[in-house]
């Protein structure tokens, strides 16, 4: 077996261990109060998960292995010449917890390069949609084509032992991971480059691979990328495409379902596609304005009728984030660096400086400030991929590294299937007055 799966293993029983001990000692240690607000209202701030790979923190933003964005921008990997980490050295990150050494990482790259072939017949089933088709459902459907390759579903087809869920998972992790940008770059160039296919150049890390197989080899955007790749791939276990992928995964769905189910909940524009919706707003402004370059009073006139239309304002807010979302900091910093002057990038920080007083001013919105897709798509614009209904394909891509090594971490450490409790509105009040005892009776 693989060093790299061995590796995993090690830090899995580990942890399995640990956890078994804690729930003999603990089991029945009651963490907090459910209210009735929460179970209508998306159930915010109840803990009701385990996911290892990343934590929220509602003022510091996400943290791999406690480590925050930008210590992971400093202590990651690089590419050789390139100042960004490299996504593979997140994700041996999320399973090993520890940062790999180069060496590490070049082994990890090789191995997705090994296993990178897409088989004809999943391009044939995307080609099958009509190209107007959006992105992200061609996306999907490539997913679910090459689903047919699952090892964990061939193997429990056969019959396997419990104790080896966690191997076949790892495999088809690899697998997905290696070949989603193929598939990625497949629907990019047939939805707008008249279906000129690039060839994979076997030589460059995952991440410098896909912007090359996208049609972009200028050095700077594989250095985007590998920053995009990098600050897109997880945000604990809550949001929905991670949850989502998590619950179905729950079955026994193998990993290519689980992802596939995952993206779909990207593809909401509360979620992933506000990194579209960012940019159709912004060009619309721009449009109705007659300008690329409103001034801040432009904006917060452009906002208010955005809000009295009764649409939220796309990139700004968050569910658990109560500051400016460090993912939006370091793609300022990443503009601020080698684009000062784009008037996109500008108009962008203009409406960051413009959007959180009025938000705040609304009196309701727990998070007037930015998010991830506040800032993704004016970087993307500056390099020349003005699709937008594109860029959630990019989001889903990154995505899989966290969603995946959850579900990894889920099935080594044998969780089960994910099946809480509902009521209905009927027994709500029964329970209020009195009739009943138990809520749900
Ligand atoms: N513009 C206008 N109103 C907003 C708002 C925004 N950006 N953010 C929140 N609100 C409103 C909500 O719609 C809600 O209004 P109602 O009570 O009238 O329904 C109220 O403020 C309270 O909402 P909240 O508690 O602050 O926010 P939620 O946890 O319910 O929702 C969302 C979080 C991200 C869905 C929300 O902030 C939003 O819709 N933002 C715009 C879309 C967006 O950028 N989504 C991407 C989020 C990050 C992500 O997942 N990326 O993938």
């Amino acid at each position: 077996m693989e060093q790299f799966k061995l590796k995993f293993k090690e830090q899995a029983d580990k942890l399995g261990g640990e956890i078994k001990i804690m729930l003999q000692e603990h089991g029945n240690t009651v963490i907090g109060e459910t209210t009735l607000a929460q179970i209508y209202q998306g159930m915010r701030g109840m803990t009701a998960l385990v996911t290892e790979t990343s934590l929220l923190d509602a003022q510091d933003g996400i943290r791999f292995k406690r480590r925050t964005i930008p210590e992971l921008r400093a202590q990651l990997p690089k590419a050789k010449g390139g100042n960004e980490p490299l996504p593979e050295a997140l994700f041996y990150l999320m399973l090993i917890g520890e940062i790999p050494t180069d060496k590490d990482v070049e082994n990890l790259s090789a191995m997705l390069q090994r296993r990178s072939h897409v088989p004809a017949y999943v391009f044939d089933a995307m080609e099958a949609l009509p190209e107007e088709t959006h992105p992200m459902t061609q996306f999907v459907v490539g997913v679910m084509a090459l689903q047919n390759e699952s090892v964990f579903a061939k193997r429990y087809a056969d019959g396997f032992n419990k104790k080896d869920y966690w191997e076949a998972t790892l495999e088809d992790t690899l697998n997905l991971i290696a070949r989603l940008p193929h598939i990625a770059a497949f629907v990019y160039r047939r939805k707008y480059k008249g279906s000129k296919i690039v060839q994979p150049d076997g030589m460059l890390d995952w991440a410098a691979n896909f912007a090359h197989m996208l049609g972009y080899d200028n050095e700077e955007f594989k250095e985007l990328m590998r920053l995009y790749m990098v600050i897109h791939s997880d945000h604990e276990g809550g949001n929905v495409s991670a949850h989502a992928t998590h619950l179905v995964g729950s079955a026994l769905s193998d990993p290519y379902l689980s992802y596939a189910a995952g993206m779909n909940g990207l593809a909401g524009p509360l979620h992933g596609l506000a990194n579209q919706e960012v940019i159709k707003w912004i060009f619309e402004m721009q449009k109705e304005l007659k300008t690329d370059a409103p001034t801040s009073e432009q904006i917060a006139e452009y906002v208010k009728k955005t809000l009295s239309e009764g649409k939220v304002v796309p990139g700004y807010g968050h569910a658990v984030l109560r500051q400016t979302d460090p993912r939006f900091t370091a793609q300022m910093e990443f503009g601020k660096k080698h684009m000062p002057n784009d008037p996109l990038v500008n108009t962008v920080w203009r409406i960051y400086e413009t959007v959180p007083p009025i938000l705040q001013g609304l009196g309701k919105v727990k998070n007037p400030w930015p998010n991830v897709d506040a800032h993704s798509g004016a970087l993307l614009v500056h390099y020349g991929m003005k699709e937008y209904e594109y860029y959630t394909v990019l989001f889903a891509v990154s995505r899989s590294l966290g969603v995946l090594s959850s579900l990894c971490w889920d099935r080594a450490l044998g969780m089960p299937l994910e099946r809480p409790k509902s009521v209905t509105t009927a027994a709500v009040k029964r329970w209020l007055n009195k009739e009943v005892e138990h809520l749900g009776d």
